[in-house]
């Protein structure tokens, strides 16, 4: 993998651009690119105002979530014995950056972005025609808060593997435990997720612009917390209205917010449609949003039915009918 010194010495690193070939190209071979003016100034203070008022309203209901925190911990995993194993994540309430989720549910102005052309056609060019939505979710990274542990949005991917060679079973990877082979893999897996990071603020290294490893989308690995520790990562630095697309493979994180200014993201996650999206949005989506819905944005609900799978009942149709009552135990006349 180079690293981003020697990713700079052959090819500038991506900078915001409206050119969909060169945003290609920085995808391909840098794993992320940035969208110039993805979100024009009126959508973008509309964007602004939602978010804040959401994030106030979630904060005085006392249901508000916040991470950011030094020595998190994302709930406890067990190996394959049962034990329980430490993990340096949080799912708990801590520190000061706040996460919003379901975004799908909290304001027509979020639904906009889902039907934004540009960032749609580079998530098509990573994942390809069919793909489905895995979270729309937003991190306001406050003053204080510290840099989140590197990592790809694609962890749970099964690493490939060697004939005869005894793996990791699929079902025993957790967040901090991943299939590491002895011997370094020639294949590696693809890009099975794609992130975009839509910029509410400018984003500079000083509020915690997020962090990347250019070139780590192609090591075929995830990044091991203590041998990448000193890993050199550059922060993704551009100006508010910019859309940074990251595929699946990226290492990256938060950046720490070491300034006196909040820095507002929000985060668009799709996935194949053969993968389990993070926000369950069958059964989670406001029914009204759903009445309302245009058929993309039913399928990137994952109310399409694809090659039989995400059906109720007979795989032969487009969209599964959320109305239709399930077939149940039935007894001949
Ligand atoms: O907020 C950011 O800069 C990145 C967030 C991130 O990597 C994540 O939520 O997994």
């Amino acid at each position: 993998m180079p690293t981003p010194a020697e990713s700079m010495s052959n090819h500038p690193l991506p900078t915001p651009t409206r050119d969909l070939d060169r945003a290609r190209a920085d995808l391909d071979q840098f794993g992320f690119c940035l969208l110039a003016d993805a979100m024009e100034p009126r959508w973008l203070a509309a964007l602004r105002t939602r978010i804040d008022e959401q994030a106030l309203a979630e904060e005085q209901a006392g249901i508000a979530y916040f991470d950011g925190a030094p020595h998190q911990n994302w709930g406890t995993f067990r190996d394959d014995t049962g034990q329980p194993r430490s993990s340096s994540f949080s799912r708990h309430a801590g520190g000061v950056n706040q996460r919003l989720w379901m975004l799908v549910n909290k304001g027509d102005v979020f639904l906009d972005i889902l039907a934004h052309r540009d960032s749609r056609e580079l998530v098509g060019h990573v994942l390809g025609e069919h793909y489905i939505l895995s979270s729309f979710t937003a991190n306001i990274a406050n003053p204080g808060g510290v840099a989140m542990k590197l990592h790809t949005d694609q962890w749970w991917a099964p690493a490939p593997t060697r004939r005869g060679r005894d793996n990791l079973r699929v079902g025993s990877m957790a967040r901090d435990r991943f299939d590491v082979d002895e011997v370094p893999p020639s294949m590696i897996a693809p890009a099975a997720c794609c992130n975009i990071m839509w910029m509410l603020d400018d984003f500079t290294e000083e509020n915690g612009a997020t962090r990347v490893v250019p070139g780590s989308h192609m090591s075929g690995r995830q990044p091991d917390p203590v041998a990448d520790a000193a890993l050199e990562t550059i922060p993704a630095v551009a100006r508010a209205g910019t859309a940074m697309i990251f595929e699946g493979r990226l290492w990256h994180g938060t950046g720490a917010n070491i300034g006196n200014t909040t820095r507002r993201g929000l985060l668009t996650t799709y996935c194949g449609p053969q993968y389990r999206p993070q926000e369950n949005f069958t059964i989670g989506t406001d029914p009204a949003v759903l009445d309302a819905a245009s058929p993309d944005l039913l399928q990137l609900l994952g109310f399409r039915v694809w090659g039989g799978y995400g059906r109720t009942d007979s795989p032969l149709v487009d969209f599964v009918d959320r109305g239709a009552p399930p077939v149940g135990e039935m007894h001949p006349r």
